[in-house]
């Protein structure tokens, strides 16, 4: 299979650590790609032009992280990150990987605002990104209560990632955008999301790259 992504430290890291949850990294062959690019031609795969794109040994593909964080999925024989087909709990690991991929999506919004000539940066479009960045990352503090003891799922690692992808680039990104707070820090006021992340932060799950 190939693994079309953006080679920016963090950004594949979800499809990573499926991959690495699952041992599949010796069946994925990643594939650099950059969508912004006019002349990049993953339109051809992916007719949205979105890494992550999995394209399957016959051929086909396949987008949208959670859907390909599925399909890895239903390849490996250790518990399943999706939970129990159908059940209740699979339900609401599903709502957490939601909220856990959106908060990723609105930061990488918020952070699409470098792009323009800073004086004419939407204050009230990043704010309002933000708060949603702000509002997830509560939530998720308020889910990670029930975290400690459970076995690792799709919404905890897609909230791992996305957690770690804001702690790295938050900072760096209030540099090149008007309104953003680079002081902000996700842990503060938020103990249970703090040490959750802390415990799973050197495991390999999450540590093992597979993009270079
Ligand atoms: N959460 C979505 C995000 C997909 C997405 O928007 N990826 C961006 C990463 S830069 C992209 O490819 N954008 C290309 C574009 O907007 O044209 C997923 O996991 O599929």
């Amino acid at each position: 299979m190939k693994l079309r992504y953006t080679p920016i430290k963090g950004y594949v890291h979800a499809v990573e650590a499926v991959i690495n949850y699952a041992g599949l990294a010796r069946r994925i062959r990643p594939v650099p790609t950059q969508p912004f690019d006019e002349a990049c031609d993953l339109w051809k795969d992916n007719p949205l032009g979105t890494v992550p794109t999995l394209i399957l040994n016959n051929g086909k593909a396949l987008y949208g992280g959670p859907v390909i964080y599925a399909y890895l999925d239903s390849l490996h024989d250790r518990p399943k990150l999706f939970g129990r087909p159908g059940s209740a709990a699979s339900f609401d690991i599903m709502r957490q990987l939601y909220l856990a991929d959106g908060l990723f999506d609105f930061f990488v919004r918020v952070g699409r605002e470098a792009n323009e000539p800073k004086k004419t940066h939407r204050r009230h479009t990043v704010t309002r990104n933000w708060i949603k960045v702000v509002r997830a990352l509560d939530q998720l503090n308020r889910d990670a209560e029930d975290w400690t003891g459970s076995r690792l799922h799709i919404g905890q690692v897609r909230a791992h990632t996305s957690i770690s992808f804001v702690g790295k680039y938050v900072q760096l990104m209030s540099t090149m955008i008007n309104g953003l707070d680079g002081s902000f820090d996700w842990r503060k006021g938020r103990p249970a999301l703090r040490k959750w992340h802390a415990r799973w932060a050197e495991h390999p799950v999450f540590t093992t790259n597979l993009a270079k």
